[in-house]
């Protein structure tokens, strides 16, 4: 394992590239002839939207707008949110580099004429396009609130609420929070603030997945570890690890993880296990909810690090967040594609089956809304042209 090159904060980026004229930082965006012939969908999903695009000066900035609204928590938050993430997406999956305000005609979110809120996504464009940046995005960046509602969401377990709490009672630095009555997450995750918001690299989270392999070996030999979340998209660092724990005989993955959390309890240094909520199929209970009920395991993972990387004082170990989720093979491809992201990837995959094939689907499996009836997939192949969607990749997905 190496330790992780710090990957530069979303704001600064984009402050960065405004200062660059976008040169810099705009990364080397794929060439796929495929993808240059097509214009922007509706929905996300039928989009190939790589890792590398044309626009990172636009969407950094439209992403942090959809990060402040979130932050501000007011009635229409979440729908606010959403119109700058939709405007993001459809920004990465633009074959070019946008240039100009006429290249935005009939671009899905940006430019459409009945929202209001494609159209804030139209005029923070336009003012990056014809001033070189936004004031409303440079303020927020500036502004204590953004600044410490950051600060206040990188301590894991504190969402937006608990953190706006904090900022509207005075406080300001994380000195302030120790004295503040927290539960267990908020107390691990202050503890462990510099680890956990220090980005994990490539190398670091396949580490943590062989250490889980062997593990897992030991216990059944044919149980299968798969590291899905941003590393299964090419991200090369992210916030954490995601691990699937499966196995190729239905059945053969039942109490499995109480023995990979015994034979790992050295490697933890804190871990919060859920269990799937009962006997009901969760894919017919109806409920909405982006939470999967799938056996699973939150934990902070100590990684020790290679001698290269220890220096003097310095501790030789990383805490690292790791997802355990142990699936069965059935619900395999449907896990899979659940926890392959992105967030708004799902979601958008989500909304195209529900509005335009009357399906539900989730990590657990999918079903025709008026019968109910189960529509079986061994791969994540089959569930895209099951739902008459081209198979996007892994690589592809990252709106
Ligand atoms: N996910 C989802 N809905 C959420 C949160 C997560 O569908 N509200 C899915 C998509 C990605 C996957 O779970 C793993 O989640 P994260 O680890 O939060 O995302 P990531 O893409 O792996 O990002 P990072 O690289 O920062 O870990
Ligand atoms: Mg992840």
């Amino acid at each position: 394992c190496m330790k992780s090159n710090s990957v530069i904060p979303i704001e600064q980026k984009y402050v960065l590239q405004i200062k660059c004229d976008g040169k810099k930082i705009e990364n080397e965006p794929p060439t796929k002839k495929s993808r240059l012939s097509k214009g922007v969908n509706m929905y996300a999903c039928q989009n190939c939207t790589p890792l590398h695009h044309f626009n990172s000066r636009l969407t950094d900035a439209l992403e942090i707008l959809e990060q402040h609204a979130f932050f501000r928590l007011d009635q229409n938050a979440e729908s606010r949110a959403l119109a700058f993430r939709r405007g993001s997406a459809t920004l990465k999956a633009c074959p070019h580099k946008i240039t100009s305000v006429d290249s935005l005609k009939n671009l899905p979110y940006i430019d459409t004429s009945n929202s209001s809120k494609a159209g804030h996504c139209k005029k923070v464009i336009t003012e990056i396009l014809e001033e070189g940046f936004s004031d409303e995005v440079e303020d927020i960046v500036n502004s204590d609130f953004y600044k410490t509602m950051k600060l206040f969401c990188g301590i894991w377990g504190v969402g937006p609420s608990t953190a706006k709490k904090w900022f509207d009672s005075g406080h300001r630095h994380l000195n302030d929070i120790k004295n503040l009555k927290l539960n267990k997450d908020q107390t691990v995750g202050l503890e462990y603030y510099e680890d956990l918001n220090t980005p994990v690299s490539k190398d670091e989270a396949l580490c943590v997945s062989e250490i889980v392999k062997t593990v897992c070996m030991e216990i059944k030999k044919d149980l299968l570890v798969t590291l899905v979340g941003g590393f299964r998209r090419g991200k090369p660092a992210g916030h954490d690890v995601d691990l699937l724990i499966s196995h190729p005989t239905q059945g053969e993955e039942k109490h499995v993880l109480p023995k990979v959390m015994e034979k790992l309890k050295d490697n933890f240094l804190y871990t919060d296990k859920k269990m799937s909520s009962g006997t009901t199929h969760p894919q017919y209970t109806g409920k909405s909810s982006t939470m999967d009920q799938f056996e699973k395991c939150f934990s902070i993972f100590k990684l020790d690090l290679p001698k290269s990387t220890k220096n003097g004082n310095e501790k030789p170990w990383k805490a690292i967040r790791v997802d355990l989720i142990v699936v069965p093979t059935d619900q395999y491809p449907f896990a899979l594609l659940g926890w392959t992201g992105t967030k708004h990837f799902e979601r958008e995959i989500r909304r195209y089956t529900k509005t335009e094939k009357k399906v539900v689907l989730t990590s657990h499996g999918m079903y025709t809304t008026d019968t109910k009836q189960s529509i079986e997939a061994k791969t994540e192949e089959e569930i895209f042209k099951k739902l008459d969607l081209e198979f996007r990749p892994p690589s592809e997905r990252c709106c």
